[in-house]
C-alpha cells in the first residue's frame, strides 16, 4: 500500500480552446474535471501501474465534496480530513492550436491549528501501517513552512519512507527532515539556493550535499533534458525520450508516481529511475492530467539511457 497526501487539494479543470486569445472571448470546446493537487495525480498513476494506493489530505465544501465524488468513481480510496474552508479550483487552459498550457492556480482554504493536529495524528497512525508515502505540492495558507517536515519525521519515526515533492520554504524545510527521495526541479533547487539560474555544476553541488545529508535519492528534473539522479552510488544523467508534447501539466506528479512504484517494488534502481522519466513523458503526451498508458510507459523505458557522470 502506498498512501499520497496533498495538503491542498483541487478540483483540476482542463478548459481547452483552440487559439487562446488573451484579453479577448475564448471559446471553450472541452472540459475535464478530476480530483487533482499534485498528490492526486501521483495516486492515479500508482493505480495505472498497479500499486495499491489510498489518498490523504484536505478537502472542505461543494468543492471538496465533488473531489471525493472524483475519487470515488475511479475507485481510490480516500481518508480526506473534512476542513470548513473551501478546497481549490485548478484551471489549465489549453490551447490546441499552439500547443500551449496555461495554468491558474487558486490557492485553497486556509487550514486551523485544529485541523493541522487531525492530519498529524492521522499520519501517525497511518504511518505505522503504510510503508510509503508521497508528500506533493504547495501548502494550504495557515500552515507552517515546517508542515512536510513534521510529517516527515512521524513517517519516519514509524519506519515508514517518504518521498516530497513541493517547493520554496516547504521543501527547503523538508530537505532538513531528510526524506527518502526528493523531485525538485532545476528552478526549484535554484530557488531555494536564492539564485534565478543554476548550472549543472551547481545542481550535481546541491544533489551530492542532500545525500550526504541523508536522503537516499535526489532526483532533478531537467524536463525535456530527462533528469539527474544522486545516491549513494555516484551522480547519474538520464535523457528523456522524444515525444510529442499535448500537456505536461501532472509529468513531475507522473514521474513520482513511477519512482515510488519502482521503489516500493524494491525494482532496480536504474529501472525505477527509467519508469519514472518514462511515466513523465507519457503524461505528456496527453491532454488528461495524471494519465499514463502502460505500454507507451514500457515502449518509452526503452529508449531511456542512464550514464554515470561521476562517483560520490
Ligand atoms: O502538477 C500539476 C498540478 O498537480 C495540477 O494538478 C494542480 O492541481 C497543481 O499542480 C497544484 O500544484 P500545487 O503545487 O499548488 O499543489
Amino acid at each position: 500500500m502506498i498512501t499520497t497526501i496533498t495538503l491542498n487539494t483541487a478540483i483540476d479543470q482542463v478548459y481547452e480552446v483552440e487559439s487562446l486569445d488573451v484579453g479577448g472571448t475564448n471559446r471553450v470546446s472541452a472540459i475535464t474535471q478530476e480530483a487533482g493537487g499534485k498528490g492526486m495525480n501521483v495516486a492515479k498513476v500508482l493505480q495505472y501501474l498497479g500499486a495499491e494506493v489510498n489518498v490523504g489530505g484536505f478537502a472542505g465544501g461543494t468543492n471538496g465534496k465533488k473531489i471525493r465524488q472524483l475519487l470515488k468513481k475511479r475507485a481510490i480510496p480516500s481518508e480526506l480530513i473534512s476542513v470548513s474552508g473551501e478546497s481549490r479550483i485548478c484551471l489549465t487552459v489549453l490551447d490546441s492550436l499552439n500547443s500551449k498550457v496555461t495554468e491558474l492556480l487558486e490557492s485553497g482554504p486556509e487550514i486551523s491549528v485544529e485541523e493541522w493536529q487531525s492530519m498529524l495524528e492521522w499520519v501517525k497512525q497511518k504511518s505505522k501501517i503504510v510503508k510509503w508515502f508521497a508528500l506533493s505540492g504547495s501548502l494550504p495558507k495557515g500552515l507552517p513552512t515546517t508542515a512536510y517536515a513534521e510529517l516527515i519525521q512521524i513517517i519516519h519515526a514509524n519506519g515508514a519512507k517518504a518521498v516530497l515533492d513541493s517547493s520554496g520554504d516547504a521543501l527547503r524545510n523538508g530537505i532538513e527532515a531528510k526524506p527518502f527521495a526528493i523531485k525538485p526541479n532545476e528552478h526549484e533547487i535554484a530557488a531555494i539556493l536564492g539564485k534565478t539560474a543554476i548550472t549543472e555544476t551547481e545542481l550535481l553541488e546541491a544533489g551530492g550535499r542532500f545525500v550526504s545529508e541523508g536522503i537516499d535519492h535526489v532526483c532533478l528534473t531537467l524536463g525535456e533534458e530527462g533528469a539527474i539522479f544522486v545516491n549513494q552510488y555516484g551522480y547519474f544523467k538520464a535523457n528523456a525520450p522524444s515525444i510529442d508534447v499535448i500537456n505536461t501539466v501532472g509529468s513531475g506528479d507522473a514521474f513520482v508516481g513511477g519512482l515510488l512504484y519502482g521503489l516500493a517494488q524494491n525494482e532496480e534502481i536504474s529501472t525505477a529511475y527509467k519508469r519514472a522519466i518514462a511515466c513523465g513523458s507519457v503524461n505528456a503526451m496527453y491532454r488528461a492530467i495524471g494519465f499514463i498508458d502502460l505500454g507507451q510507459v514500457e515502449v518509452l523505458m526503452e529508449q531511456i539511457t542512464i550514464e554515470k557522470i561521476k562517483d560520490r
